[in-house]
Formats: structure tokens, sequence, C-alpha cells
């Protein structure tokens, strides 16, 4: 069975149980989320020996973690739990429905956890060199390389690795309470040694300082492909070769955004894995994005194997 190996930091999530502001929230729905992970696990349910690598505390938060992710079949091999750091947590307080131009929040507490500690040391941990060795694809996102200059260490390390025919995947995921007073030209630097990058039009603004397809094709003329999502619009696959291929969003009643960008991730690695084309790998990232747009949190199921089929086959005319 093909691996796939998604390294970062998951989180405790709070969420308000009622659509309130946090200031009135009485109760708290916990989850736990975190964009490498939310990748792990839709790869895990597109059918893939799917394993995610990070580090959470000895605390409830981390236990909580390496449960949820195993049940979802995410190997918990390559985690290491700090005897001293705590688990980071994040808060999303959902958009109120008195705020029209609200988006969710999101407020964290993840200075000091336990996975800002990883570093290149990280990668001397047996199991998860073993993980590394063995997996067809590795996946990194902008956030790890932001979170510690240990992170960034370790995200740079795994791009220089030697890379015996694995994959390296890297969504761009721009988090700017992240990166706030750091030096975002990084992201740029690091996205350019990888073989996959995702990023959406509007991070690729923020991030690379553009939209325009050809400046970021010329900004990011190393990886093999270049993913550019345009939110409900469509998703455009650059490859270094000149090739281009374009499949429309599927047009859904969205819930809530985030974590959709990771499923798209997942459907779209997952067809770059099965050897899918880029148009039948698009589409597998639209299927994922959408059932994860139509539900409150980070992850949405996928449909019945049968029902993925039909929607995947459908003709370009119903695709839009
Ligand atoms: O993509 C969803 C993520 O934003 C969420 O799970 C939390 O990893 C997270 C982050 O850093 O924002």
């Amino acid at each position: 069975m093909l691996s796939a190996v998604c390294v970062g930091e998951t989180m405790a999530m709070l969420t308000p149980v009622q659509a309130v502001p946090l200031h009135q929230a009485t109760e708290l729905h916990c989850g736990i989320g975190g964009a490498e992970s939310n990748v792990a696990i839709g790869l895990a349910a597109m059918g893939l020996d799917s394993h995610w690598v990070g580090r959470v505390g000895r605390d409830g938060f981390g236990t909580r973690i390496l449960n949820e992710l195993s049940s979802h079949g995410v190997g918990v091999t390559g985690v290491e739990v700090d005897p001293a750091l705590p688990t980071g947590l994040y808060v999303k307080v959902p958009a109120q429905s008195s705020d029209p131009d609200g988006g969710s929040s999101v407020l964290y507490y993840r200075q000091g956890s336990a996975a800002s500690a990883m570093g290149p040391g990280t990668l001397a941990n047996p199991a998860v060199a073993e993980l590394l060795e063995q997996a067809s694809l590795i996946h990194l996102s902008g956030i790890t390389a932001a979170l510690s200059p240990g992170c960034r260490d370790l995200t740079e390390a795994i791009l220089a690795a030697p890379r015996h025919g694995r994959l390296i995947s890297f969504d761009v995921n721009w988090r700017p309470a992240l990166w706030a007073n750091q030096d975002r030209s990084l992201l740029r630097q690091l996205a350019n040694r990888a073989d996959v990058v995702l990023v959406g039009k509007d991070e690729a603004e923020h991030a690379f300082g553009t939209t325009d397809e050809t400046e970021l094709r010329r900004l990011l003329p190393d990886p093999a492909v270049l993913v550019i999502k345009n939110e409900a619009i469509s998703a455009i696959a650059l490859a270094r070769d000149g090739g281009r291929a374009e499949v429309p969003a599927l047009s859904v009643d969205v819930l809530e955004p985030v974590g959709a960008g990771d499923s798209f991730a997942a459907g779209y690695l997952s067809g770059m894995l099965f050897g899918l084309d880029q148009k039948a790998s698009l589409r597998r990232g639209h299927v994922a994005a959408a059932c994860t747009l139509t539900v409150h949190g980070d992850r949405g199921p996928l449909p019945e194997a049968r029902e993925l089929s039909a929607i995947l086959d459908a003709s370009d005319a119903q695709w839009g």
C-alpha cells in the first residue's frame, strides 16, 4: 500500500457550542485540529497508508489527539510525547449570524507547545526515520515553518533530504498570526524546494505578493506542479513543463470553510499517488473539499465509494 507521512502540529480545538461570541459562551466543544493531520485523515479516508508525525504533551489533549487520529486510521508511531511541554490549543469561533461580514475567527495558544519544540532532531527518532524512508509522499505546510526556529529547520531538513523517488508536497497555508514578525520570504524558498505546491489565490497575494498565475509560476519555478485554488471558482494545476489543467469547483452551500483546503490537498494528493492525471486529481480535491465545506468542523466525511466514483467520473459538462 502506498504510504504518506504528514508532518506538523495538531492541537486541541475548542469551539463554542452555541453560535455566540466567545465571551458569552458557557459550553465549549472539544475536538482536534491541525492542517497536516487533517490531510493525514483525508489520505487515510482515500485508502492510503497514512501517518502523522508531530509532538504532543503528556496531557489529556495529547492523548485525545493520538486516540482520534488512530480512530481515523492514521498511524501515530512517529509521534513524540513531551513530558513537560503542553499540547497546543486553538479556539475556533464560528461566524456570527449577526455579523454578515465575519468569517470564523481563530485564537492560537500554541507558543511553547510540545510541537513547537520539533527540530531536525525529530528525524533521528528511529520510528520517524523509518516512516519517512518508506513514504511515497511527505506532506508539509508553511504553518510548521512559522512555529519556531527548530520547526523551520526541520522543514528545511526534510526538503533537503534525498528523495529516492518520493514526492514532497507543501501547502502554503498562510497564517498571518504566525508570520506577524517573521520573514515571509522563507515561504517562497521552502515552497520552491517541494515537488507539489498548493496555494489559495487569496493566500498567494499575502505570501508571494501576486495572484497572477504566470507570475506565481515565475516566482516558484522549481516544483513539478503548482496548484492554485481559487475558492468557489476553480483549481488550476500548472506543470513545470508548461501543462495546465483547470477544474471548476463544485457549487455547495458553505457552512464553514476551515479545513476545506486540507481536504482538497488530501483529495488531490491521493489522485497523484494513484497515478491519475491532473484533471482527475483536481476533481478528487474538489469533492473532498466540498464534503468539508458543508459541515461544521475541520473535516467532512467522503461519500460512499459508489457515489464518489459517480461524481469523479461525471462528464466535463456535468462538472460545469
Ligand atoms: O486548515 C485547518 C487548520 O487551520 C486548523 O486545523 C488549525 O492547523 C491549524 C492552524 O494552524 O491554523
